[in-house]
């Protein structure tokens, strides 16, 4: 994975292996000799072993090596399922790391690495292997472009050990001239985005069948994507914005611009912006195989919005209808919607998501007479940075919210817990008052060296800037009229106001609340009080993790010295949105559910298994099982209320309680206790 863009040099003499040169890029190949005693082996050797049969991967170099790619684009996503393929049949390791070797250097580096990482996140045996933050291989696509410059001069002028981190500002998309721009920091989180990427590589939605066929995954893909729009309101909220608006009209002009200022190493080029009201245009771009116009995504979407209204869409195989029943509907729409392989019908409902990304990411060139390749909404990694990755994604969660609207809301009897009541909810911070959450900025050290391809080598680091809570500890007491039995504690958290200050009805407040934690725990008869800290949340991994910061580089006694996570979960330090400096006012919810309605019998008989990972379950599933919890996601706020069911008090069953909160932000910045540069300072990282 290491600097992608340099071609793997590969030893001919080492003991034992037959290390053909013909792995080579052609370019290279008469060359062999004088670059192999140019550059002498440093560091660790690979051995390599020769490929059974060299893999065919002429339809992969279709896509060239110095271009973008996507896997929006319906072109680029068959040359990845290709490598996906390959990579995926290999018959044990040694074969796996030869056609790496292999096909590294000859196909697209941005698309080796999807596919290597699809690939080793789905063998049998390479699962346990942790991948590398992408943000290592390719962190020209999350940060300042302005970073490398500087690196370039610190790494070339600086010895190693003396080294400075190279600060990213906090500010450097827009100015408040931009209203938008006050959420920007949360848009442009390294970690949130690195999530982003992490989710899509785990629930691929094109490849090979038993790579995309997952528990759940489309209404996975809706809920994910619905707690991010959630969670993006909440922020805005925070900082004075109303919720986002919905693109449901999709010939409207567009009213975010973006400018991104990321570089793309591997196409040398500058990903393009979006001036304000930009309209979108029907794509002609031969060069990407890409003819779609605007009239088909609506075409789809309104089969879509029709079907929702029938209850049932047409199964392209069988020809027959499927009902979008309570306990499958959902999950068949978010595969439709997406649109993954497992859409019941691509001919009839399309590539709606999947396409739309790509109208916004060619709005500047939509016919490519300029050659310019797609701005960020066309790739995950970089998607979450721009303002209308929100304003899409919430339209089409409305389309999810019109189908949830049409189930039958739940009875008060599915929502009680007969003779559990939570009576008491708060919320325990040190030093500060209960709940109170707390919000300020934090800096942290990453390593950036093993994406950077200049000369000379050697650590560097990237100072971020970004948000974070004080941990905090909820206390719940629960009052158990029966027998020792087990429950579901379901925790969440939305604003109490709306952006004009006035109280919510249930209908709207529902879509705004944010998963933070869900557990299950044993209730004895009498009263029971219950303490969970925040970091234990099954929302969230370890700042450490989404960093993948090396356990052996933390200094002892450090959170994460122990972790065993395999890198997908909402990032930890902004499990809590901002808040304001006045306290901004928030219900935390709780709910008891019983948990004989909830668990789920993992088909290798184990009740909470999750094969050899510590993922964070409420938004990534469990690795290689069942997603954990029998109710419908986002329960209890998934559906609408009962009827007189007008306010959250009234939504309450005696199993429920809320809290009144606030979410205090200072604006001050503090370091932490520093894991990056004295600890890894002198790490040449010449591997690779
Ligand atoms: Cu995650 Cu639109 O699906 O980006």
């Amino acid at each position: 994975f290491d600097r992608p863009n340099e071609p793997l040099f590969i030893k001919r003499d080492d003991v034992n292996f037959d290390v053909p040169t013909d792995y080579w890029p052609d370019r290279y190949k008469s060359l062999a000799s004088s670059i192999q005693s140019r550059f002498p082996t440093s560091g660790q050797v690979i051995p390599v072993q020769k490929i059974q049969q060299l893999p065919n991967i002429s339809e992969i170099t279709a896509l060239g090596r110095r271009e973008n790619f996507s896997i929006f684009n319906p072109f680029h996503r068959k040359c990845a399922t290709k490598l996906v393929e390959i990579l995926m049949n290999a018959s044990n390791v040694d074969q796996f790391l030869s056609i790496c070797a292999y096909t590294r250097d000859k196909v697209n580096p941005y698309l080796f690495v999807y596919a290597a990482s699809v690939a080793m996140l789905h063998r049998s045996d390479t699962r346990g292997v942790s991948l590398p933050a992408h943000v290592q291989i390719f962190p020209e696509l999350y940060m300042d472009s302005s970073v490398f410059g500087r690196a370039r001069e610190e790494i070339s002028i600086v010895p190693t050990g003396s080294r400075m981190p190279i600060e990213v500002p906090r500010d450097y998309t827009a100015s408040n001239l931009d209203e938008e721009h006050r959420v920007a920091y949360w848009r442009e989180d390294v970690g949130i985005n690195l999530h982003h990427w992490h989710w899509h590589l785990v629930y691929p939605f094109d490849g090979p069948l038993e790579v995309v066929r997952k528990d759940r995954r489309g209404e996975l893909f809706y809920y994910m994507h619905q707690q991010i729009v959630a969670r993006y309101n909440f922020e805005r909220l925070s900082n004075g914005l109303p919720r986002v608006r919905r693109h449901n009209n999709l010939r409207d002009p567009i009213p975010e611009a973006y400018f991104p200022k990321l570089d793309s190493f591997v196409a040398s080029r500058i990903w393009p912006a979006r001036q304000a009201d930009s309209v979108l245009s029907d794509l002609r771009r031969d060069a990407d195989q890409l003819h779609v116009d605007i009239l088909d995504l609506e075409r789809w979407r309104d089969r879509i919005i029709s079907a929702i209204q029938d209850g049932f869409v047409r199964d392209a195989a069988t020809q027959r209808d499927v009902p979008l029943d309570e306990a499958r509907g959902i999950d068949i729409l978010g595969n439709i919607i997406e649109a993954s392989l497992l859409s019941v019908n691509r001919n009839r409902y399309g590539d709606f998501h999947n396409i739309g990304h790509l109208m916004f990411a060619y709005v500047h060139d939509p016919d490519n007479r300029y050659l310019e390749t797609f701005g960020i909404m066309g790739d995950p990694t970089t998607a979450m940075r721009d303002p209308v990755f929100y304003a899409w994604h919430s339209y089409m969660d409305s389309i999810f919210q019109e189908y949830k609207s049409i189930l039958i809301p739940y009875t008060e009897q599915q929502l009680t817990f007969d003779g559990v009541r939570v009576t008491e909810v708060g919320v325990i911070i040190e030093n500060a008052r209960s709940n109170e959450f707390l919000t300020f900025w934090q800096q942290d050290d990453i390593e950036l060296s093993r994406g950077l391809d200049f000369q000379p080598r050697g650590s560097v680091f990237a100072r971020l800037t970004h948000l974070q809570h004080a941990p905090f500890t909820y206390r719940i007491r629960i009052e158990n009229n029966g027998q020792r039995r087990s429950g579901t504690v379901r925790i969440f958290m939305a604003p109490k106001f709306d952006e004009r200050g006035a109280s919510y009805l249930f209908r709207d407040q529902r879509g705004l609340f944010v998963e933070l934690d869900k557990f299950t725990v044993t209730l004895q008869n009498g009263s029971n009080v219950i303490e969970r800290r925040s970091t234990e949340s099954s929302v969230t991994i370890p700042f450490d993790q989404t960093f993948r910061i090396i356990p052996n580089r933390l200094p002892t006694g450090t959170a994460g010295e122990n972790f065993n996570y395999c890198g997908c979960g909402w990032p930890q330090h902004v499990l809590i949105a901002k808040g304001n400096a006045e306290g901004f006012r928030a219900e935390l919810f709780v709910m008891v559910s019983d948990n004989r309605n909830d668990v789920v019998q993992q088909q290798n008989g184990n009740s909470a298994g999750n094969a050899g990972c510590d993922d964070a379950q409420s938004y990534c599933g469990l690795r290689g099982g069942l997603y954990p919890d029998r109710r419908a996601m986002g329960f209890p706020f998934d559906r609408l209320p009962r009827v007189n069911v007008n306010t959250l008090t009234q939504f309450l069953t005696p199993n429920m309680r809320v809290q009144d909160t606030t979410i205090r932000f200072t604006d001050r910045t503090v370091a932490r206790p520093s894991v990056g540069v004295q600890n890894t300072a002198g790490n040449q990282n010449q591997t690779g």
